[in-house]
């Protein structure tokens, strides 16, 4: 499941390189990705009794566009927000959320655990391991892509 995402980017470049009907013996090495392009994604599991649960996955984006907004469908969560980790001035580490996730061109941005990642509050029930998530991210640029996230520890 995890090479979902790159193998569905794999055929969409094959199909728009079919006009040009090149041999793959003479393609002239890997060809700059025109597309925004989202892998290794994946959610904790959550706890029994616990209502939030955190998404993380890694995106590479052609060009510099901005994550806006994270979406799950109705019933699973009471509402999905981006958010940072950060520490105060005692050291203590919090999150909380932000505007949007910047995607400088051409430069992996990792959603994980102590940096940014997709919050889900109010969770219906709990995040089990083998289960998968329906995510819609929206974009700036980009526009709207869904995601399949499998639950499971790391
Ligand atoms: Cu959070």
């Amino acid at each position: 499941m995890r090479s979902l995402p790159s193998c569905l980017f794999a055929l969409v470049l094959v199909s728009s390189t079919l006009a040009g009907c090149a041999p793959r013996d003479h393609a002239p090495g890997p060809a700059p990705a025109t597309e925004l392009a989202i892998s290794d994604p994946w959610a904790r599991p959550s706890p029994a009794g616990v209502t939030v649960g955190a998404a993380y996955l890694t995106i590479v984006s052609p060009a510099a566009d901005r994550l806006l907004a994270a979406a799950v469908p109705a019933g699973v969560a009471e509402r999905v927000e981006l958010h940072e980790v950060v520490t105060d001035s005692l050291g203590q580490m919090g999150m909380q959320p932000v505007e949007a996730i910047e995607l400088p061109a051409g430069q992996p941005v990792e959603l994980r655990p102590g940096a940014h990642h997709i919050m889900m509050m109010g969770l219906s029930k709990p995040l089990v391991a083998g289960d998968t998530l329906e995510l819609r991210l929206r974009f700036e640029r980009a526009g709207e892509r869904a995601v399949r996230v499998p639950v499971g520890a790391r």
